[in-house]
């Protein structure tokens, strides 16, 4: 143990006081090492790009970059830093560009297997206090897929708190309905299901929040995850569907991982919707859900009919005439992309991803009439 002088000693409490904010709670304060500080500096993660990070520090963001030996020394995606991660860097170009050296204890992460050979688990984010569960209401109630999220939290000894989106979408009785469902298959768990178009709910929500408490929004694409930020941020900040469905990318509209400041001083991680985890069901639930899809099939011309470019298709023809919403057919073609998605390898997954989003982008040009 170096030994330090009385002020190398208050600049060290002040700066871990300042780090309070960010999140630095006793549980990090226990672990800190004085002698590993004495090189480096203390850092949170707030962003993770390709491979570029954005961090934060007492007194602002900056990029970074892992050092080399951060780097060689990784041999799993675990020993990477991510999102809400604590580090251990050194600033650079008069503090406008930090290096991470090495990476913090963590009290907690989120993790998911991948399916395929390359990648086995990815990191979704560190030092997660609770983490918020999202379903819609509408199409991605799915009680097994909650379960496996609940699973991966528990894991990862995070506080759950699950998250019913678009009440404005059903009817009070189902609301009641799917609300007593879930309550009877998990008691002990805080359910509060909301709107962002109407505000019902999110009240409820905004009182969970504490200062120096880190959350993060997880669930599939297109529940509202980016809407409800930008609600608890009081302005549009974040880019959420509706933006993005005139360029017809029909991917997921968030890309990337950030950790926001909320102006009560909690912190929120948004996060990508997940199509790998949980994807397993979505074939059975795919015709539960769409039942009239399943119906419509019946009478399409070809057994095998993929409803997206086929002759005689059943289902392309009620949705011209106005039998079956377009809006519904896309979601529908989406989840199902969802659950081919899964099955695959990594490397096919690359490949197919863009032919694909081609392939629906052209058809819908052609059979759905603006
Ligand atoms: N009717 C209704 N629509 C909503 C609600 N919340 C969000 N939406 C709409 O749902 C679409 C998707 O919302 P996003 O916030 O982008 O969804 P996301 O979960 O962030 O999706 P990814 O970023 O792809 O993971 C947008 O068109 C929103 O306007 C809601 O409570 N009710
Ligand atoms: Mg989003
Ligand atoms: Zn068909």
């Amino acid at each position: 143990m170096i030994s330090q002088n009385s002020h190398d000693h208050d600049f060290m409490e002040s700066v871990l006081e300042h780090l309070k904010d960010l999140g630095f709670g006793q549980w990090f304060q226990e672990k800190f090492d004085s002698e590993k500080f004495n090189g480096f500096q203390i850092a949170r993660v707030i962003g993770v790009y390709k491979d570029r990070y954005m961090i934060q520090n007492e007194n602002k963001d900056m990029p970074a970059e892992i050092s080399g030996k951060l780097m060689f020394g990784a041999d799993s995606p675990l020993d990477y830093p991510t999102v809400g991660d604590w580090v251990y860097v050194r600033y650079l170009d008069e503090d406008s560009f930090a290096v991470i050296h090495d990476i913090y204890p963590r009290k907690s992460v989120l993790k998911r297997k991948t399916p395929g050979k390359q990648i086995e688990f990815q990191l979704i984010a560190a030092n997660i206090d609770t983490a918020f569960i999202m379903q819609s209401l509408d199409v991605d109630y799915n009680l097994r897929r909650l379960e496996r999220y609940l699973v991966m939290i528990h894991e990862s000894q995070i506080h759950p708190v699950v998250l019913l989106s678009k009440i404005d979408l059903i009817s009070p009785t189902e609301l009641k309905k799917k609300i007593s469902d879930m309550k009877s298959f998990m008691q002990e768990i805080q359910i509060i299901a909301f709107s962002n178009v109407s505000g019902s709910g999110l009240n409820q929500i905004k009182r969970i929040l504490k200062s120096g408490q880190t959350y993060c929004l997880l669930g599939s694409s297109g529940v509202g995850k980016t809407t409800l930020l930008n609600h608890l941020l009081d302005r549009p900040l974040f880019e959420t569907r509706t933006v993005r469905e005139k360029d017809g990318k029909g991917r997921h509209t968030t890309n990337v991982r950030q950790l926001i400041h909320l102006k009560n001083g909690a912190m929120v991680i948004d996060t990508p919707g997940m199509r790998e985890l949980g994807h397993m069901d979505v074939e059975t639930g795919l015709s539960e859900t769409f039942n009239e899809i399943a119906e419509l099939s019946k009478q399409c011309r070809f057994k095998d009919c993929s409803h997206i470019q086929e002759k005689d298709c059943a289902v392309l023809a009620a949705v011209q005439n106005g039998t079956l919403s377009e809006e519904r057919y896309r979601n529908y073609i989406k989840l199902r992309k969802e659950s081919d998605y899964y099955k695959m390898s990594y490397l096919e997954k690359r490949k197919k991803e863009r032919r694909f989003g081609k392939l629906v982008k052209s058809v819908m040009k052609h059979h759905i009439k603006k």
